[in-house]
């Protein structure tokens, strides 16, 4: 392409600091390094994880920072020893790397990677530096991935191809929610047939986990939120009912209990709320039930609980990217997608042009969005 090795200029949304709208700005994406690859972002999905940091709830994050992690886009150009992707290739940027080689890349049983952004949040790509620059200022990348631009660079362990007619406005959430919630389900509860399960919270990420419940065939899924609106999505996607736990008077693992006889399998918090995280472990069942924390608490929050709950019988895990090993499994997911195994259009209830980035924000913070699609 003509713009190979050379310095892009393009809009994106920067966000430089907690608290003040996005801003949209003419920055500069220096061309990728060896192992690195430049992207031109197609369509990216707003997540409330962006939020997070657009409301300063997580610790460590440095500014000015271009959010965006749930995006896809076609491949603009390449650095040096790149392998298997070529400028064309329709991609996802990933949230979670995976270089394949590091401790928790050899062990099948973990989707982490020692070169993962997660809970470091410092912004930079694996070589240490960034790739965006404004008013002469560096400008971070949310998660390695910083979707909302018109162009990103990302490392080569951290974009996967994806198949050629893949649909890039609704696979970008292939990128983070659907993924963390649908995972979360299936490979880490590994919800059984006819199991009960319950969902706190439904965002794209909590639909998402019920689609995933629903594929397991789970025999009952009891959807939770303290908005009722969302109501009408969740048993589109799969839930068999749905509660709210402003409703009653008593505490919602109670009102859980009764209705499951002593307790759901699996309970998933999809929140990033302690209290409820706390609610969701007390609704499994003692004898065996199974807990899975998908929402992100803000970075100071601590959870406390009965050790009594555990001892018992209970698990309590945590899912980050719903398990998948980010470049093996993203492929095969956008496949599963187009021949129709499960359907994540349900999610998508906004497009809105990039410049109506805030717009999508406030949709989001309102509760009257599921998913915004930006399209760049
Ligand atoms: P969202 O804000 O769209 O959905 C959250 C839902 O929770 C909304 O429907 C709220 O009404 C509901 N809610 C809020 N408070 C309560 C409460 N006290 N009781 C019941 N319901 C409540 O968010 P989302 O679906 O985009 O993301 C959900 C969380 O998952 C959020 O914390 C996000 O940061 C996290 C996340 N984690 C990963 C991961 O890999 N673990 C990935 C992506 C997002
Ligand atoms: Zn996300
Ligand atoms: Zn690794």
């Amino acid at each position: 392409m003509a713009t190979a090795g050379k310095i892009i200029k393009c809009k994106a949304a920067v966000c430089w600091g907690p608290n003040k709208p996005l801003s949209i700005e003419d920055v500069e994406v220096a061309p990728p390094k060896e192992h690195e690859v430049r992207i031109k972002i197609v369509a990216t999905g707003i997540c409330r994880s962006d939020e997070h940091v657009l409301s300063g709830s997580l610790n460590d994050i440095k500014f000015p920072i271009i959010l965006g992690h749930e995006g896809a886009g076609i491949v603009e150009s390449v650095g040096s020893r790149v392998t298997g992707i070529k400028p064309g290739d329709k991609v996802i940027p990933l949230i979670i790397p995976q270089c394949g080689k590091c401790r928790c890349c050899v062990n099948p049983e973990s989707n982490f990677c020692y070169k993962n952004f997660f809970g470091k949040f410092d912004g930079k790509i694996v070589e240490n530096t960034t790739r965006f620059t404004c008013k002469g200022i560096g400008i971070h990348s949310f998660l390695g991935t910083g979707t909302f631009s018109e162009y990103t660079v990302v490392d080569d362990i951290a974009v996967a191809k994806i198949h050629d007619d893949a649909p890039l406005d609704r696979v970008c959430l292939i990128g983070c929610g659907f993924s963390t919630g649908y995972g979360s389900a299936l490979n880490t509860a590994k919800v059984k047939h006819g199991s009960t399960c319950a969902v706190f919270g439904l965002g794209g990420v909590g639909l998402s986990v019920i689609i995933g419940c629903k594929v397991a065939g789970a025999s009952r899924i009891i959807a939770v939120d303290i908005n009722n609106n969302k109501f009408a999505k969740a048993m589109e996607c799969g839930a068999t009912e749905c509660i709210n736990p402003k409703d009653y008077d008593r505490p919602i693992q109670e009102v859980l209990a009764e209705m499951t006889d002593d307790g759901v399998d699996y309970s998933f918090e999809v929140i990033g709320n302690t209290g409820v995280m706390e609610s969701a472990l007390s609704s499994s069942h003692f004898g065996c039930g199974t807990t899975i924390i998908v929402g992100v608490a803000p970075s100071s929050a601590k959870m406390s609980f009965d050790p009594l709950l555990i001892l018992t019988g209970r698990t309590l895990k945590g899912s980050t990217f719903g398990g998948w090993k980010s470049k093996d499994h993203i492929p095969q997911l956008v496949c599963d997608y187009m021949n129709k195994k499960f359907n994540l259009d349900l999610l998508i209830t906004h497009k809105l042009p990039f410049e109506k980035i805030n717009e999508g924000f406030k949709l989001l913070c309102n509760g009257e969005s599921i998913r915004t699609v930006l399209t760049l």
